[in-house]
C-alpha cells in the first residue's frame, strides 16, 4: 500500500491547487469556501536519489520515473474538504471531512499566509495566520478527545463484572487512528497519569486527546500563497515568534508549482518538480515572461515552490520513511532485464527481514539472508536498513 499524505486546512487555503499542482489533475478550484466537497485521491510523487548510477547503470522504474538519477517514487496525496471551527460538532461539512483525513498516515496543514482570508475562509484582509495554525490543532484534539471519552464510557460500562484492560477498550474506539494497546498504554503512562480514568481530571483527558493525536497523527504546516507580499511579511513575522519558532513551515506557491508545470507540459519550460530553478524554451510574450521572472526570483529566495518540498518534508522528516530498492548481487536487472524497476517506501529502521515482506510475504516467510549489494555483503534478519539501500533477498520461497 503506498503511503498517504493529507491535505488539510480551513477552506480557500489552496488545498485543491496543491493538490492539482503536486499530481497534475483538475479538481475544481475556487475563492469560495466549500470549494471541495468529495475527496480526491491522485498520484503524486516523492523523490529519492536514484541507487543504478552508483553501479554505473541507469534504471527502468516499473512505477513513477527517474530523470538524470533523481528517481520520482509514487505516493497517494488526498485533498479534502475544508475544516472550519466547530467541525467536530458538525459545524461546516462537520465529521465527515474528519473520517476522510483517517485515511492519510501524515497530514500537510496548508495555512493561507496572505492573511486574505478569515477562519472561515471568506475573503477579508488582515487576519492572522496564527489563528489558523492554533484552531485547526484544536478542532483535531476536541474531535480526538470525543472519541477518547466514548472509549472511556465504553470502559466504565464494562469494568467490574468482566475483566477488562482500559487500554484495549481505548485502542478498539480509537481503532480508526491505526494505533494500538501498548501504544496507547505508553501514551498514558508517559503523562505520568494511572490506568484508571477515575482519576483523571478534564485537563487530563485533553491533555491524553492531544498527545494521542500527535502521535497517531504527524502533521507539518505550509505556508502557502507566498507569491504575495503579505505572506512574506506574515512568514517572517511567524517563524521568528518564540511560540512558533519551534513549528516545521514550508514555505509555498501552489500557484508556481502549477504554473511552472502547465508551462513544462507545453514544452515552454523545462522544470523538474522540487528543483530551484527552470529554464525557458521558447520566444514567449512579454507578459508571461514577466509572470515566469515573478515565479524565478520568488524560488530563489525560498529555495523552489515548496510544494515537492513539503511532500517531502511531511513523509521523510515527519513520517520517518526511507527508500530501499531490491536487487540482486549478482547484477541489478529483474527477469526481463529491468534495473532497479522497484523502490520502496518503508519505515525507517526497518529491517532486512520486515523488507522482505514488505516485497511479498512469500519472500518474508522463506526469509534466510539478504545482501547488501553496494557491500556484496551478507546481512541478516535483524540487520536494520539505511535510505537508498540495495538489497536482495534470499529466500527459500
Ligand atoms: N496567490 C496565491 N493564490 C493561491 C495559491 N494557491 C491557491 N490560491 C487561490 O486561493 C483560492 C482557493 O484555492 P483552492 O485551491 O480552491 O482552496 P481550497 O483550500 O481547496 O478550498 P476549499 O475546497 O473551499 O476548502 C483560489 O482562488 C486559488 O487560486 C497560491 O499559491 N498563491
Ligand atoms: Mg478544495
Amino acid at each position: 500500500m503506498p503511503y498517504k499524505i493529507g491535505l488539510v486546512g480551513k477552506p480557500s487555503v489552496g488545498k485543491s491547487t496543491f493538490f492539482n499542482a503536486a499530481t497534475m489533475n483538475s479538481v475544481d478550484e475556487g475563492n469560495y469556501p466549500f470549494t471541495t466537497i468529495d475527496p480526491s485521491v491522485g498520484e503524486a510523487y516523492v523523490r529519492v536519489q536514484c541507487a543504478a548510477p552508483d553501479f554505473d547503470e541507469e534504471c527502468d522504474p516499473r512505477v513513477g520515473y527517474c530523470n538524470h538519477g533523481t528517481r520520482y517514487v509514487p505516493v497517494k496525496l488526498v485533498d479534502v474538504a475544508g475544516l472550519i471551527p466547530g467541525a467536530h460538532e458538525g459545524k461546516g461539512l462537520g465529521n465527515k471531512f474528519l473520517t476522510d483525513l483517517n485515511e492519510a498516515d501524515v497530514l500537510i496543514h496548508i495555512v493561507d499566509f496572505s492573511g486574505e482570508t478569515d477562519i472561515e475562509g471568506e475573503p477579508t484582509e488582515g487576519h492572522d495566520p496564527r489563528k489558523d495554525i492554533d484552531f485547526l490543532e484544536e478542532e483535531l484534539d476536541m474531535w480526538y478527545l470525543e472519541i477518547l471519552e466514548k472509549g472511556i464510557e465504553r470502559y466504565e460500562s464494562k469494568k467490574g463484572p468482566q475483566d477488562v484492560k482500559l487500554e484495549e477498550e481505548l485502542a478498539e474506539q480509537m481503532s480508526a487512528f491505526k494505533t494500538n494497546k501498548n501504544e496507547i498504554k505508553q501514551i498514558i503512562l508517559s503523562l505520568d497519569l494511572d490506568l484508571d480514568p477515575d482519576t483523571w481530571d478534564e485537563n487530563d483527558r485533553e491533555e491524553l486527546a492531544r498527545k494521542i493525536r500527535k502521535e497517531t497523527k504527524p502533521m507539518i504546516i505550509t505556508a502557502n500563497k507566498m507569491d504575495t507580499e503579505k505572506a512574506r511579511e506574515n512568514f517572517e513575522e511567524i517563524t521568528t515568534d518564540p511560540e512558533y519558532e519551534h513549528l516545521e513551515i514550508v514555505p509555498s506557491s501552489a500557484h508556481a508549482e502549477k504554473a511552472l508545470k502547465n508551462a513544462a507540459e507545453k514544452d515552454i519550460v523545462d522544470y523538474h518538480p522540487g528543483e530551484k530553478d527552470f529554464e525557458v524554451l521558447e520566444d514567449i510574450p512579454e507578459k508571461k515572461h514577466e509572470g515566469l521572472e515573478k515565479i524565478r526570483n520568488f524560488m530563489d529566495e525560498y529555495g523552489g515552490t515548496g510544494v515537492q518540498k513539503a511532500l517531502e518534508t511531511a513523509l521523510f522528516d515527519e513520517l520517518g520513511v526511507m527508500a530501499v530498492f531490491p536487487g540482486g548481487a549478482d547484477g541489478l536487472g529483474d527477469e526481463h532485464g529491468n534495473i532497479l524497476p522497484d523502490c520502496f517506501l518503508v519505515p525507517e529502521e526497518s529491517t532486512a527481514e520486515d523488507f522482505a515482506f514488505t516485497i511479498h510475504s512469500d519472500l518474508g516467510e522463506g526469509f534466510l539472508h539478504g545482501i547488501d549489494c553496494r557491500e556484496n555483503r551478507q546481512i541478516g534478519s535483524d540487520h536494520e536498513l539505511e535510505h537508498r539501500d540495495v538489497i536482495e533477498i534470499v529466500s527459500s520461497n
